[in-house]
């Protein structure tokens, strides 16, 4: 299987047998996988190209995913470059249809891989389902391609995702930034965005994430030298500090501010009130 060369590791393997070979016209095998390592999630044939939809875990889980895609030409077994593509994730219920939030599909520093990222709400059952829409452009022709994809709870089936009305009338999903969490106080982000339609979720700047970590198995103790997650316009998202005084299971509970301090979700944790409606849970 052919694949696209890092130019980077073209030039600099071309320097090393340069300088180093007395025999620089060997042939050498210069095939890299710039996925390596990564997990190929759903193979979707169309238009004689193959859709690779690539991941570092292992499954589409309800949260934060990110993606990476291809195409391959069959009949010349190569990764294509320069297309312009665009998806579309839709969840078919018994009611009605809805997509995520989601982010462009935009090339990296290899051309023939593009990355993006999808927030699934909700995973797939029996009856209901999610499929992949991707539509893309190759020297000027359409393609476009629909395809089933299974979205399932997490593994441990920790909270990474809160869908909520808020006190203001709208409908907000958050969801939490994948992490390795460690004994330390941890860089902390999460993304929030606005259910602007079924099919619409814009990203919402300008609101606070209060953090409030507590150990409900523990006498529900929290830690010192936590910071709330406020909105980076650079990264579109809202970044704090986590701070994890031991391993185990943590509860972060959390309450959603908009500009004006006024409390949109969530409660404050206090001697009658052990936990807050609004929440992401960890456990390391
Ligand atoms: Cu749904």
């Amino acid at each position: 299987m052919k694949t696209i060369v890092n130019t980077w590791a073209l030039l600099l393997l071309t320097l090393f047998l340069t300088a180093c070979s007395d025999n620089a016209d060997d042939p050498v095998s210069l095939e890299a996988n710039p996925l390596e390592g990564f997990n190929l999630l759903s193979r979707i044939n169309s238009n004689n190209h193959t859709l690779e939809v690539y991941s570092e875990a292992s499954q589409l889980t309800v949260g934060y995913n990110e993606l990476y895609l291809r195409i391959r030409d069959q009949a010349t077994d190569t990764y294509l470059s320069n297309a312009d593509i665009t998806w579309m994730p839709v969840m078919h219920m018994a009611d009605m249809d809805h997509s995520c939030p989601r982010s462009l599909l935009s090339p990296t520093e290899n051309a023939s891989v593009y990355k993006g990222f999808a927030v699934f709400q909700m995973p797939g059952n029996a009856e209901e389902y999610w499929d992949l829409t991707l539509n893309y452009q190759l020297d000027g022709q359409s393609f476009s391609v629909t395809e089933q994809i299974d979205v399932r709870e997490p593994a441990d089936a920790l909270k990474r995702v809160n869908v909520f009305m808020g006190s203001d009338g709208t409908r907000y999903v958050l969801a939490m930034m994948p992490l390795t969490p460690a004994v330390a106080v941890n860089d902390f982000s999460a993304m929030l965005f606005e259910m602007e339609t079924m099919m619409s979720f814009p990203v919402v700047e300008d609101h606070v994430i209060k953090i409030d970590p507590r150990m409900p198995g523990m006498g529900n103790h929290s830690s010192p030298n936590n910071e709330d997650l406020a909105f980076d316009p650079l990264t579109t998202r809202y970044r704090g500090k986590l701070s994890l005084t031991m391993t185990g299971y943590w509860r972060i509970n959390l309450m959603l501010q908009n500009a004006n301090g006024d409390v949109l979700k969530g409660e404050p944790i206090t001697e009658t009130n052990e936990n807050s409606s609004l929440y992401f849970e960890l456990e390391f």
